[in-house]
């Protein structure tokens, strides 16, 4: 506690005398403030466009992520790097564009830690500038270098790449090992009840989804037929551990103590919480006392569980007294996708209500509602109310706090667009490559260009459009936001403009 302190007064300290050095006209831009507010990121997972009412959802009632979104800016164009997460979570903590990195992909439980211990990071960076900096929730960027043996101390992870304090869900809610870890170690391991994880095979005399569907209270509708855990079949196998397991209902509340008690022991120095939130990705759990809270099942009751967490965190900031001292960034890993793999009632039940709202597209797609996100700044009494259509992303996080903080970074595809951020300007990105599963487009002004990409033009387990065509699409977004008029032959010129900026930012 006391180096924090320490460390924080000396970052103000130089923050001070780079505030002195600027000379008057470069005061006009956003620099590092000399009183470091706190940061908190909020990542949804899976959470779209169209999913809550300050982006026009009716059906879901969300008035705390609203409260956010309608008292900040609220993003009409802002982006997750990629359409799943974690290459979308690769380039929010690295800067980096995920498609550089070619392990940047879903990883499976058992995956390697993918971010270089060496490389630059977001909470490496807030820690150079004296962040105190902690994880609470969804990891998925891997762990270990290869062979984990989760009995043990699990290293390199998140506290191995600029994160102080990690309670965390190693992959996914519906994958293996479906158990916490706490600075390396998993929570409530007892020594006589090893844990054994494994993607290839089952470990002897264990029940899966595939031949015990006697077992379940949740069916799989695709994949998701391994280890059963709480009743629920999950991705990959796993034996032991029993009391390290944790209870899915019980998650929401878990994450939130969690990311409550790190306000509560930190609010002395600055502080960087990421609070990467699970819902509402598969399996949609809901506690009980959510259930039913909308009419669209499991996946409409799990968002409006996360906003509960998220009016209880708030209203932890401010009787804190942080309120006015934080600046919360709200958002989402990827776009929305109604059936990902169990009978959950999401498609039956989905109505009128539009995941994506205007998008096309969804969840792994590279259509507008695969990483078009909800994307707010909230400061309160420090940034006015606004709408903003500046392009921006996720990917430019690092490079912006760098610049709010007085930091810097080289060598990523991160830009500083902290005038954008902070609502005083409307200028975001001109150019963003935006990738998904495996495939990159261009944005560029009001403009996308898909490249032609093999494959289904639907998925059909998940339903959605997923972007593949045989030929170069071209849409413009100002007068067609649902991409519903491909202009690549009516505008050769555009096309042949966009092609060849794809080509230099691509390098190919
Ligand atoms: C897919 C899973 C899906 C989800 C996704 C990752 C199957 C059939 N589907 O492979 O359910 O887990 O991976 O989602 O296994 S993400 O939000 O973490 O990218
Ligand atoms: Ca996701």
């Amino acid at each position: 506690k006391q180096t924090h302190q320490i460390t924080g007064i000396l970052a103000a300290g130089i923050v001070l005398s780079f505030l002195g050095s600027c000379n008057s006209q470069q005061k006009e831009t956003s620099g590092p403030d000399p009183v470091l507010p706190n940061i908190v990121i909020i990542n949804m997972d899976d959470l779209g466009y169209g999913d809550l009412g300050a982006y026009g959802a009716e059906g879901i009632p969300t008035p705390n992520m609203d409260y956010l979104v309608e008292n900040g800016i609220r993003f009409t164009d802002g982006y997750a790097a990629s359409s799943t997460c974690t290459p979308s979570r690769y380039a929010l903590l690295t800067g980096v564009y995920p498609w550089r990195n070619s392990d940047a992909k879903i990883l499976p439980g058992t995956a390697p830690l993918i971010i270089d211990t060496a490389q630059q990071t977001l909470p490496k960076m807030l820690k150079k500038a004296g962040y105190y900096t902690g994880i609470v929730g969804k990891w998925h960027l891997g762990l270990g270098t290869g062979q984990v043996d989760w009995n043990e101390h699990i290293s390199p992870g998140p506290n191995e790449v600029g994160f102080d304090e990690a309670f965390i869900l190693a992959a996914t809610q519906d994958r293996v090992p479906t158990v916490y870890i706490e600075n390396g170690n998993v929570a409530g391991l007892e020594a006589d009840d090893p844990i054994r994880v494994s993607y290839e095979h089952n470990f002897e005399g264990e029940p899966t989804g595939l031949d015990n569907p006697e077992l379940l209270k949740m069916k799989w509708h695709h994949g998701h037929n391994q280890s059963i855990v709480n009743g629920i079949p999950r991705i990959g196998y796993m034996k032991g551990g029993e009391n390290a397991k944790w209870v899915d209902e019980d998650m929401a509340d878990t994450f939130l103590a969690r990311a409550q008690s790190f306000v509560r022991e930190e609010r002395s120095s600055p502080f960087f919480l990421y609070y990467a939130m699970q819902q509402p990705h598969v399996p949609r759990t809901p506690h009980p006392r959510f259930v039913g809270k909308t009419d669209m099942g499991p996946r409409g009751d799990v968002i409006v569980e996360a906003d509960a967490c998220i009016g209880a965190f708030v209203k932890t900031l401010e009787e804190e007294g942080l309120l006015e001292s934080t600046l919360i960034i709200f958002t989402s890993d990827n776009g929305p996708v109604l059936n990902d793999g169990y009978y959950d009632n999401a498609v039956e039940k989905v109505g009128n209500h539009r995941p994506g709202g205007p998008l096309r597209g969804g969840k792994y797609s590279i259509y507008e509602a695969g990483f078009r996100v909800p994307f707010a700044v909230f400061w309160k009494g420090k940034i006015k109310p606004q709408v903003s259509d500046a392009i921006v992303c996720q990917v430019d996080l690092l490079a912006s706090l760098a610049q709010f903080t007085g930091q810097q970074v080289t060598g990523t595809d991160s830009e500083d667009y902290l005038d954008a951020f902070l609502g005083k300007s409307n200028k975001g990105r001109e150019t963003l490559i935006l990738e998904g599963t495996s495939r990159t487009i261009l944005r560029d002004g009001d403009w996308v260009m898909i490249p032609p990409y093999p494959g289904a033009v639907v998925q059909k387990q998940v339903n959605i459009e997923m972007g593949a065509a045989k030929t170069y699409q071209l849409y413009n977004l100002a007068e067609d936001p649902g991409e519903q008029h491909n202009l690549a032959e009516k505008q050769p010129d555009k096309l042949e403009d966009m092609k060849k900026k794809y080509r230099e930012l691509r390098g190919k």
